[in-house]
């Protein structure tokens, strides 16, 4: 497969191609991930210049379907609160907008999740990914999460640790009720990409695109 990565002018306008876009907060591995499924073909670096760092990034697969790299949403360290809220705002601009979004892939750093809604939970706030997930529901857009770095969660603490990462999105535990939805995954070891891969070929398919299931393929 061909594919062209490039940050696009403006990306309320770009394309008109089908998109998959990849939503979450700063760091948690959104880039990696994509790195990762398209098995180092994406050059997930185009929008690591300075100034356009915060800029959706395009990964345009044969010409054919978008993997769109929004940026992350959230603290981002070094960057001024002002630029954060228009980071939010483009987001949610842009999922609002765009009609030829087929789903999105909500990426969450499985590890520190559940500590950081926790956190909010106890000012009494309403956790940012918890937020973000039943927007996208509500937009339409059928996410499906990545919970991402399960290589630093200790295996003997996986099962209650993916229950209040489930929790922290505003699912009911236990995690396993929702495997069609929530796939455990390591963008750095490759553990459960197989799983997450094939949802994708579900989810394509799904959306009406068949064909689109090559670009997934687990081998
Ligand atoms: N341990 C571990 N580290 C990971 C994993 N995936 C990504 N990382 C690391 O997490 C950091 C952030 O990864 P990125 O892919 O840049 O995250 P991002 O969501 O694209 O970040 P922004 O573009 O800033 O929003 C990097 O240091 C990665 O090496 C993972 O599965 N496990
Ligand atoms: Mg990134």
């Amino acid at each position: 497969m061909a594919i062209h990565s490039y940050v696009p002018e403006d990306p309320l306008e770009e394309t008109e191609l089908p998109e998959i876009v990849f939503v979450g907060r700063s760091n948690v591995g959104k880039s990696s991930l994509i790195r990762a499924i398209t098995r180092g073909g994406a050059d997930v670096r185009v929008g690591k210049r300075p100034g356009v760092t915060r800029w959706p990034v395009f990964h345009e697969l044969d010409g054919e379907l978008v993997l769109v790299d929004l940026p992350g949403f959230g603290f981002m360290k070094g960057v001024p609160r002002r630029h954060q809220e228009r980071v939010k705002d483009l987001i949610v601009e842009y999922l609002e907008t765009k009609d030829n979004i087929l789903f999105a892939v909500h990426v969450v750093d499985a590890k520190a999740l559940p500590e950081i809604a926790e956190r909010w939970e106890r000012r009494g706030e309403i956790p940012i990914d918890r937020e973000m997930f039943q927007f996208l529901n509500e937009r339409g857009l059928d996410p499906i999460v990545a919970a991402n770095k399960i290589d630093k969660i200790k295996p003997v603490r996986f099962e209650e640790h993916m229950d209040r990462v489930v929790e922290a999105l505003g699912l009911f535990p236990p995690w396993r009720q929702w495997l069609d939805t929530v796939f455990p995954v390591s963008a750095k070891t490759g553990e459960g990409l197989v799983e997450f891969l094939e949802a994708l070929q579900e989810r394509v398919r799904k959306a009406g695109h068949p064909e689109f299931a090559r670009f997934f393929r687990t081998r």
